[in-house]
């Protein structure tokens, strides 16, 4: 597998259609997306210009999630590098659902891929709210859940519950036609029950990992370095539990799974694909490299 720098002017698709991939009804030029937040590609296309979208590093585009009301996000600060990895507790900042419609679709709406809005809300209301709304924007492609947030009713963190996640999901399939991306966390002994609740309810896919939960130490203090005190780890100290739970999803489910957790080159992508999953996604890379998911298509398909 060669592994070199981008070519020049690539977007990681092939004249041929190598490496072009099918996913929930999606035709994708190659199995690389991004992960959700990671990657904001209103911000790049101001920085890098019209050539961001000619070579536009990946084949569907997730968005940052989104929530029913603006939100400022977490108190600094906001992230904190371990040994191979990157803790963050950004909070959701962002404009809610009606400023996202307003001021990020119209833009989101221009990309060369198709586009999947990730939304999450904490009560069966809000996430009704929010499938409705961008469900019924023809320039939507698919929406994902994150479910790693507490149904407020119950209390209980919906992607930590098979009981949770399948109500939920039981409650909004009837809400629209797009594809449903279930978005899990590893923060449980085993995602597959969850998963499979998932599946049950209605949902179309999967996509894991999410982040695990974790915290880091001001060393001149001795007190928690995050504004929020806990935040979500990511990054290559994460891709060999992202190895397992993708495996053990796989093991239980027949839809498809969006695999991600520490991808930094062809080569962890087809870990994650030989694990089960038929899309990788790149996150803390793209801080490095913006490019990454051009190169890591390149090299998969090399
Ligand atoms: O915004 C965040 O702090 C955040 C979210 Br919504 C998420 O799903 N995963 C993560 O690591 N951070």
């Amino acid at each position: 597998m060669a592994e070199g720098p981008a070519s020049k002017r690539g977007n990681g698709a092939r004249p041929d259609g190598a490496g072009a991939v099918e996913f929930c009804g999606l035709a994708l030029r190659h199995p690389v997306i991004n992960g959700s937040g990671t990657f904001d590609a209103i911000a790049a296309r101001r920085a890098f210009g019209e050539s961001l979208w000619r070579e536009f590093p990946f084949s569907a585009f997730v968005s940052k999630t989104i929530t029913p009301d603006p939100r400022a996000g977490n108190p600094p600060p906001r992230l904190w590098e371990t040994p191979s990895g990157l803790i963050n507790s950004i909070g959701l900042p962002n404009k809610g659902l009606e400023g996202f419609l307003a001021n990020d679709l119209p833009q989101l709406s221009e990309l060369p891929v198709p586009l999947i809005v990730s939304v999450m809300g904490t009560s069966h209301e809000e996430f009704a709210r929010l499938v409705e709304g961008v469900g019924g924007r023809e320039e939507v492609a698919a929406i994902e859940l994150n479910v790693s947030c507490p149904n407020v009713k119950s209390g209980l963190i919906v992607g930590e519950s098979p009981e949770e996640a399948g109500s939920l999901l039981t409650r909004l399939r009837p809400l629209t036609d797009k594809t449903l991306i279930v978005k899990l966390t590893p923060n449980v002994p085993d995602p597959a029950p969850i998963a499979l609740a998932a599946e049950q309810g209605g949902g179309d896919a999967v996509s894991l990992v999410n982040t695990l939960r974790a915290a880091a130490i001001d060393p001149d203090t001795g007190a928690p370095w995050l504004g929020a005190e806990r935040g979500g780890l990511s990054g290559p100290a994460i891709r060999a539990v992202a190895i397992e739970q993708i495996r053990s999803v796989a093991a239980a489910v027949s839809i498809p799974i969006v695999g991600m957790g520490g991808v930094s080159s062809g080569r962890d992508a087809l870990d994650l694909l030989s694990a089960g999953a038929k899309l990788v996604a790149v996150g803390t890379e793209t801080f490095r490299d913006p490019a990454a998911g051009t190169r890591i298509a390149e090299s998969l398909i090399a």
